[in-house]
């Protein structure tokens, strides 16, 4: 169940039954790979801790975040997972690049999960600085990626459960995937 929190997502407890069966994606950027390394090994780690197996799970490397929805797109062609987990961190610099590259890839994620019906993760730090990027990656308080993860298992147990609910119904199909 949800519990309340002042800020940030409420803690969700997720159940999912026959975690051998899932298969999960993660598109990592390289750019400031210290801080995406950081994210993919939280990342990977909580796949893992809910009993994912590590054969399932596609970790594949992107130039920088632009290239994230494309990469995630050759996952979801290429290994048909359940979920894709797309990591980057984007650092503000002295030009509006930061403002281009946040804006192109919103829209791109946001359109591969209405496209494909699934979870495609924005799992991209928009930070100002290396330091507030550290802080949201280090671990001793958050880490973008191990909530990433979370939030790809939560709407894959979502699924399973509504379609679950679902009655198969003659002539009419609620909802369909491509
Ligand atoms: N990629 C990132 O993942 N994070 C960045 O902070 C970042 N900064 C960039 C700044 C500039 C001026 C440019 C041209 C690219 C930057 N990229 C960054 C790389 C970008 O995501 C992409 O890999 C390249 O533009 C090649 O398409």
């Amino acid at each position: 169940m949800a519990k309340n929190t002042l800020k940030g997502k409420a803690h969700t407890s997720i159940e999912l039954e026959k975690p051998e069966e899932i298969k999960i994606g993660i598109v990592q950027a390289q750019w400031n790979h210290q801080i995406t390394d950081h994210m993919a090994g939280e990342c990977k780690k909580a796949l893992l801790e809910a009993s994912i197996l590590e054969e399932n799970i596609f970790h594949e490397l992107v130039p920088g975040s632009f290239e994230l929805p494309l990469g995630a797109q050759y996952i979801e062609n290429y290994r048909e997972p359940d979920a894709v987990i797309c990591l980057g961190c984007v650092i503000k610099g002295e030009t509006d690049h930061d403002v281009f590259i946040n804006q192109g890839i919103t829209s791109a994620i946001m359109g591969l999960n209405l496209r494909y019906g699934k979870p495609f993760v924005f799992g991209v730090l928009t930070v100002n600085t290396e330091a507030q990027a550290l802080a949201r990656t280090d671990g001793t308080k958050e880490n973008k990626g191990r909530e990433a993860a979370e939030a790809a298992l939560e709407m894959i147990a979502l699924d399973r459960k509504l379609k679950s609910q679902t009655k198969s119904t003659i002539g009419f199909k609620p909802y369909q995937k491509l």
